[in-house]
């Protein structure tokens, strides 16, 4: 069994229905135990907040599927989309590096390491590492590097979406990344493809700088909260959205009473059927221990990507 290392940080949503954000968060134990789930998961009781003008709610599961109507009108496609779950979509990426000074910890992300985060994107949503091959493909096409003081310590927010007003590059079809030294201790966050947020160019994620590979960011340096925020820009929530009676509206990812951190091998927190989805992309365990996107996450991204992107 992989014991956690530490519980000094946990991962936090913030949590919206609207946009999904991951954090790490100074040590705040809730039940004093030292197994992972002693972290706790912050702002679960966090009431409806304005952030940068977008009004996001608090974790209730959608009343009705986003994509349910979109299923309803276009069914032809959505078989389509389900039965070729898989269909190969090769997503451009715009990456903003936003960066305070030219050193690395200033946030002037190395372009070896963007590579390596792109190729991270791939390797996880090509199957590779062990999960379902989503059919997208990811392609850098350009590296903005952006010398602002302001905008390099982040928060969602009206700077933030002042940001992405003054950056945002493409349609609904292009994956734009912003990396930065988030404060509130965020690890990212990232926009729905079914949400409107008001402006287009509000589309994105935003990862911490040292996230990617190579960073510093340990036990969160592989690159997976990108892999996990683009789950988020696809259409995904989280596997333990809402609880055991919750879900996150895929039929094949089990039930999970809350966030797994670290990587606790047999955790079983709901009495469905099936031991909790520690190893899935939309979890919170660490870097090292996500590695799958199951085959239902693929039907639904490449039907939210036919709905909304496509
Ligand atoms: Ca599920
Ligand atoms: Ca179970
Ligand atoms: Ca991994
Ligand atoms: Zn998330």
């Amino acid at each position: 069994m992989t014991v956690v290392r530490r519980c000094t940080r946990s991962l936090l949503l913030v949590s919206l229905v609207a946009t999904f954000v991951i954090a790490i968060a100074p040590a705040a134990s809730a039940r004093g135990s030292v197994k992972a789930t002693a972290c706790i998961h912050r702002d679960e009781g966090a009431s409806a907040r304005s952030i940068g003008g977008f009004v996001q709610d608090t974790p209730r599961p959608p009343k009705r599927d986003p994509l349910r109507g979109w299923i309803a009108e276009h069914p032809a496609r959505a078989a389509t989309a389900a039965a070729g779950g898989g269909a190969p979509v090769t997503i451009d990426v715009v990456w903003h590096v936003i960066r305070k000074n030219a050193s690395v910890a200033g946030g002037n992300v190395p372009r070896s390491r963007i590579a390596a985060q792109i190729d991270v994107l791939n390797d996880s949503y090509g199957g590779s590492t062990g999960g379902a091959s989503t059919g997208f493909r990811f392609r850098l096409v350009e590296v903005n590097r952006v010398d602002s003081t302001k905008w390099f310590s982040l928060v969602p927010g009206e700077k933030e979406a002042a940001m992405k007003r003054a950056l945002h590059e493409g349609d609904e079809r292009t994956l734009n990344i912003y990396s930065a030294k988030l404060g509130q201790l965020l690890l990212g966050w990232a926009t729905f493809p079914f949400v409107d947020y008001g402006d287009p160019t509000y589309d994105g994620i935003v990862i911490l700088h040292t996230t990617v590979p190579g960073g510093s960011e340990d036990p969160y340096d592989e690159g997976d909260t990108a892999t996990h925020e683009v789950g988020h820009w696809l259409g995904l929530f989280h596997t333990f959205q809402d609880g055991c009676e919750g879900g996150d509206l895929v039929a094949d990812t089990a039930p999970e009473a809350s966030p797994a951190f670290g990587c606790p091998i047999g955790r079983d927190t709901c009495t469905q059927p099936g031991l909790d989805p520690i190893t899935n992309f939309m979890d919170y365990s660490f870097d090292a221990c996500l590695t799958e996107f199951t085959p239902g996450q693929v039907e639904r991204m490449q039907m939210a990507w036919n709905a909304f992107r496509g």
